[in-house]
């Protein structure tokens, strides 16, 4: 059975980008759902049960026809919500180090640059997605709870939810100021150390 994921923070750590009550809801009911209904959408499949997460997203198109569809969308939430809490931090960087910082100003002329274009793809995804940084530095979005490694061989580096349900509760409409706060929380760190081990 899958089990949510433990942070590496407290529920109010996040602040001020993220309340402490955004995160119950975001973290505990609605990562949490996505769990529950993975769980029950492979009752019948329990042999699946053990796989890692990561390996039903990539290879949902493999599995009985009639969890396909309960997979890519709630091994996706899970997926990529484990994805999203890992990336953040309360005690964040400014900005990514060593390899990774060369290679984003290499891609894309300066880091702010990145953060430009991140931000606006975020910004103007229409409807429910993600928006996410792989490591062959391109900048996509996904609808819905897909993730990129359904579909190709580049790893994610960092996503952001761009999901109503990830910030109406603390900004309501106002998509580009979630925006805005969320580079305030991101693990660079972690981030950076990610890409260096991909790349070594
Ligand atoms: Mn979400």
């Amino acid at each position: 059975m899958f089990e949510l994921p433990k942070l590496d923070y407290e529920l109010n750590e996040l602040q001020p980008t993220f309340t402490s009550s955004l995160m119950e809801l975001h973290y505990a009911k609605h990562h949490q759902t996505y769990i529950d209904k993975l769980n029950s959408a492979l009752e019948k499949y329990p042999e699946y049960y053990k796989k890692p997460v990561e390996y039903l997203v990539k290879n949902y198109r493999e599995l009985p026809d009639e969890i396909q569809t309960p997979v890519r969308n709630f091994a996706g939430g899970h997926y990529n919500h484990s994805l999203f809490w890992r990336y953040l931090s309360p005690n964040s960087s400014d900005a990514p180090t060593g390899q990774l910082a060369d290679t984003i100003v290499e891609k894309f002329g300066s880091f702010d640059d990145f953060k430009a274009q991140f931000s606006q793809k975020a910004v103007s995804l229409f409807g429910s997605g993600w928006t996410w940084l792989l490591d062959d530095m391109t900048i996509i979005n996904t609808p819905n709870q897909d993730n990129p490694i359904s579909d190709g061989d580049a790893k994610p580096l960092l996503c952001i939810d761009v999901w109503e349900h990830a910030y109406y509760f603390d900004y309501t409409y106002r998509r580009a100021d979630y925006v805005s706060g969320f580079w305030k929380i991101v693990n660079w760190d972690k981030i950076s150390a990610d890409y260096e081990k991909q790349n070594s």
